[in-house]
Order: structure tokens, then sequence, then C-alpha cells
């Protein structure tokens, strides 16, 4: 090979950062074969992985031939094979190449570089649109960032990990990287940054040792079957685990934990209750708060095999049903153990204690009413102060529930909650909703199927009170957020006779409550068991600002000092009032 020493040896990596991401994870896959052609937008890449020993690098002029002899050397040495490119019409030459190898399967790694994308269509020189690719020439396609922030290192570091592991995915094949420069002239980084490998399993790979204190966190999730239920619950009691759930997560055994109520606590750190390893299953959760009690590992369960790095902690994923992961991992030989449950549910309970009196607002609401929800009844909730008002508050065990939690949309949450009734129209469905959501999707009332079993209860407090809680992202804009923001006034501005008269004009009973006092004078005929009466509305008028003092309420049952410090210093900061303190803590 020929060397230019002295110029060699004062080089390292480049500063560019979704280079060093590349870099750092193909050696953490043991990947070190490169097809380098030369070119001016891939030479922080070329040059970098020249500097390093551990690469094994081959020149090719002609990109086409670059990519076919990619395919001979991946074929022959049965290792993956890099190869890197620049702008021009240099990477439509991979084509042919890059076609034999899916057909043939060949874990063959384009990498073509080039200038910022957002120069595509501008009549920049060598710049090329590379968004359309044909179907057979990669399993998968990504499109890196320039890394200039965490949340880009986050994003380049998570599609190398998708374009590594789809090498081998599924019998294997093609991969595509598109990798932006600006040409960075420095070469003084000596270290990798350090980058989280994902690593994916299926049924029949030998899985992973589980170790240290281990909980699983069940997002938007279909019910579970009673098989299912026992199979969790044994592998709960075989790795003394839990299980952290809300309303939506379909999971009612013994290992359960409505944790919000504890997670919520601005003033408190739930760390004592955070496990080590988090095994997450199901899909989208509007449980926020809980989201935080994740360990420091995450490892994703599900059919469908996909990277998804909700909690920004993942390490593996497994490509297998629920059932088979959960069995693999349950030795019936271990003590069985309930320690970390009980230990959850002392946290619970002592904050539940201190449950203080809440003004009249949706979380009074659920506080009064959740666990009255008559036996085997289904209850919806609507986006996002019902669903989360209501999972301070567990249900009654044969109460299923859900929300609209995959698009997470207020546009139709009356709909899907009438198809559901329509399922079996002798089973009671409730739907707690707010008066935003009701209103998008109120035709739905007038569906000539609506039956006899729907409940609604919808709690008008005349806006998105969404956008009004003290802790809303549109806190600092105050009550200005009620014109545009909140959408304050609108749809009869909490009319006391519009829904009223829509609701009895389609057969509906309709009842209405505007203060504690009224709503316990009537919402037991809302919780009635039995269809014989006929459908109902009921329309809960709150006040928005008793809505966000009643979250503050329950938010800040416990305090601990040095968090409170914490706290009271953010808020301070948000507020802009005390900017020294915030430059010297930026410093
Ligand atoms: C289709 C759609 N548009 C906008 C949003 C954003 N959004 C989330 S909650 C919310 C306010 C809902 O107001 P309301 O139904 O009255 O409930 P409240 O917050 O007052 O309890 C909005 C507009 C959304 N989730 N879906
Ligand atoms: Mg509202």
């Amino acid at each position: 090979m020929l060397m230019f020493s002295g110029e060699v040896m004062s080089r390292f990596y480049t500063d560019e950062k979704n280079v060093l991401i590349i870099i750092a994870l193909l050696k953490a896959n043991n990947i070190r074969k490169v097809i380098a052609s030369p070119g001016a937008t891939n030479v922080t890449f070329v040059a970098s992985v020249q500097n390093d020993s551990f690469f094994e690098v081959y020149s090719a002029v002609d990109e086409r031939s670059a990519a076919y002899m990619a395919c001979g050397l991946a074929h022959e040495s049965g290792e993956p094979v890099v190869i890197s490119c620049t702008g021009a019409t240099s990477s439509r030459n991979y084509m042919p190449g890059m076609t034999e190898a899916y057909y043939r399967k060949l874990p063959v790694l384009a990498i073509t570089s080039t200038q910022s994308v957002a120069r595509v269509g501008h009549h920049i020189a060598q710049v090329t649109d590379r968004s359309n690719k044909p179907n057979d020439t990669q399993r998968l396609s990504v499109a890196l960032p320039i890394v200039k922030d965490a949340d880009d290192f986050w994003e380049c570091e998570i599609e190398v990990n998708k374009a590594i592991l789809e090498l081998k995915r599924a019998g294997g094949g093609p991969v595509h990287i598109n990798l932006p420069t600006r040409y960075s002239q420095s070469y003084g980084t000596k270290a990798l940054p350090t980058c989280r490998v994902m690593d994916r399993f299926t049924a029949t790979d030998k899985l992973p040792k589980l170790k240290g204190r281990v909980a699983v966190f069940i997002g938007a999730h279909r019910d579970f079957s009673v098989e299912d239920t026992r199979i969790l619950d044994d592998f709960c009691s075989a790795n003394d685990a839990v299980v952290f759930c809300d309303h939506t997560s379909g999971y009612k055994g013994k290992y359960s934990l409505l944790y919000s109520l504890a997670a919520s606590q601005d003033l408190t750190n739930q760390k004592a209750d955070k496990p080590d390893i988090t095994i997450h299953i199901g899909e989208v959760s509007g449980d926020y708060a809980t989201m935080e009690m994740v360990g420091e590992e995450v490892w994703r369960v599900s059919d469908d095999g996909e990277i998804r790095d909700t909690f920004r902690k993942l390490r593996y994923v497994f490509e297998m049903d629920e059932k088979t992961f959960f069995q693999s991992y349950t030795d019936s030989s271990r003590e069985l153990s309930d320690k970390y449950l009980k230990q959850c549910k002392a946290t619970l309970a002592d904050i539940r204690s201190e449950l203080p009196d809440i003004p009249f607002s949706n979380i009074w609401i659920a506080a009064r009413t959740a666990h009255k929800i008559p036996d085997d009844s289904v209850i919806h909730f609507g986006i996002l102060n019902s669903l989360r008002s209501w999972n301070f508050y567990d249900l009654p065990s044969s109460v299923r529930s859900i929300s609209n939690v995959g698009g997470f949309g207020i546009d139709g949450g009356l709909s899907s909650f009438l198809g559901a009734s329509l399922a079996k129209s002798d089973q009671l469905c409730f739907c707690i909703i707010g008066d935003l959501a009701f209103f998008y999707d109120m035709n739905a009332l007038g569906n000539r199927h609506v039956g006899n079993n729907l409940r609604i209860m919808v709690v008008n407090n005349g806006k998105g009170t969404e956008f009004r809680q003290y802790n809303s992202v549109a806190a600092q804009v105050g009550d200005q957020a009620d014109e545009f923001i909140a959408a304050s006034g609108h749809y009869g501005n909490k009319s006391t006779t519009l829904i009223k008269h829509y609701a009895q004009n389609l057969g509906f009973n309709y009842i209405s409550a505007s203060s504690k006092e009224e709503y316990e004078s009537v919402y037991n005929q809302f919780l009635a068991k039995g269809v014989e009466n006929g459908s109902i509305v009921f329309e809960v008028f709150t006040d928005s600002e008793e809505e966000s003092k009643a979250l503050e309420v329950i938010r800040n049952i416990k305090k601990e000092k040095k968090q409170h410090l914490k706290v009271i210093i953010k808020r301070l900061l948000r507020k802009n009032k005390l900017n020294i303190i915030k430059r010297l803590f930026s410093e």
C-alpha cells in the first residue's frame, strides 16, 4: 500500500460527527471491509477509515465496478462490505451492483456522500437527488443529518444502527446510507464517540441474560387474555418484576401498577422505584409521567422487530411475540418474589393516603367516579386531559379502557367510541371527553346505528384546557393563550342548551352538573347498570382555572427538599426572572 507517512501520522479521525458515529458503529459490529471511490464529499469518511488500521480499505475508481467488487468480496468473505462514493453521478453507478446484491441477499452497505441535501434542486454543481431509489436496490435507505446537537446525534446513531442491522435482517441484503458533509478540514479527533450499539434477536437466537431490577412498561396494547396475563405474571414473579401501566395498557394482572400519580409528583423523584432494565411492549403511550420510570437500558419486544427508541435507551430489539419472550425469561426454578411490587405499591399507597381536596375538575370527577364504573363496562378517554386525569385513579378490574393514543387526535374520539359500542349492544360503554373533542366529532352521535349502551360525559370547560394548565407548554403565554391556542369561546361558549338540545333531539337522555354538589346529586344516573333506559349525555361544566389548580394540587402531594429546590430554580429560569442565574447555569 502506498503510504504518505508524515501526513498520515499527524491526522486522526475527522471532526464530522456523523462520520464518527458511522465509524464507531462499523467497528462495534466488526465491519471492516471498505471499497472507496474517489471524490470530494466522501473525503472525511475515507480519510478517517484510512487512518484506522482496523479497516481494510480498497480503491475502485469506477463506482459500478466498486459495487460489483463488493458483491464478490461479501460473498467470498461472508462479511458485510462498505462502498463509499461522492456526489455527481457516482451513486447512480452503484445501482447494477446493488441490484445484484439485493437479489442475492448480499450485505453491501453503500454510503453515498453528498453536500447538504438542502442544496438539492438549486443547480449546485454535483448535487443530485437521491430521495427515490429503485425498490430492488436496497432493503433500507437512511439519510443522516449533519450532527449539530444532541438530537441530531441521537437521530444519526439510530439511523446507522438501523442500517447496519438491516444488512442481516430477514436473510440480509444491501442497505443505503446518504451521508452529508461540510467538507471539514480538521482531523484532530483521536477517540470515537461512545455510541449505543443496538442488537436484534429473533426467537431462534441465543438470548442475552436479564440482570438487575426489571420492569415492564406497556404502551397502548390490545387487552390481555387470561393466558397472556398468566404468562406475564409468571415472568414477573420469577424475575421480581413489576408492570408500569396506564388505562390504555390492557393489562390487569397482579403486577400492574397504575403509577401516574407517583410519577407525576413535581417535587419528588421516584428514583428509588426505577428499574435497571425496562422491557418495553405495546405502542404509543399517553402516560408521559410514567414514561419517566424507565431504567438505564430498554429492551423492546415486538413482532414488528422495528427499532423504536421511545425512551432513547434502547439496547435490544426482540423480533418475536411477547409470549415467546416472557416464557424464555421465566425460569420456574427461581425463587418467586414480589419485593419490588410491594415497594412500588407502598410508594403509591403513601401518596394516596395524603390525597388532598381537589377543586371541581376532570380530576375531581375521576376521583369520585373511576372506582364506580359498573363491572364489565368499557371506557374511552379523550385526548389528553381526560386520559391524564383518569390515569390517576384505578378502575374496577373488570372494566376495560382505551384512548385514541395511536394518532393522538381529538378528531375521532366519539366515532371510535361509537364503533366500540356497536360490538356488543348490551355492554355499557363510557366515554369521558373534552368539549373541543366532543364538538369536533359530534356528528357521530347522529349516526343511525347509535344504541342504548352509550354513556358520554362531556367535560365542558369552554376551551382546550390542556393549554391553560400551569405546566403547559403554553403556560408562558398566560391568558393570551385563550384566543388562538386554547381556542376558547367557540361552540356556544359553554352554552347550557346547545349540547342538551342536540343530544335530546337525537334521543339521548341529558343530565348536567356545574358544581360538586350538582355532580353528586346526578352522577348515579350516569353510572346506572343496564341499557334499558337508553343512552346518556352527561355534560359537566368546569372552569379552566380550577382544572389547572386541580392538576397542580395532585402533582404536589409529596415534597422532597432537594427536588423542591431544583423545581423552584427551574420555574424561575422558565419565567425568565433570574437571567443572571440562567447565565451562570448555562456556563
Ligand atoms: C386533530 C387534533 N387537533 C389538535 C390536537 C391538539 N390538541 C390536543 S388536546 C387539545 C385540546 C382538547 O380540548 P378539549 O377536548 O376541550 O379537552 P380539554 O383539554 O379541555 O380537557 C388539542 C387541540 C389534537 N390532538 N388533535
Ligand atoms: Mg375543553
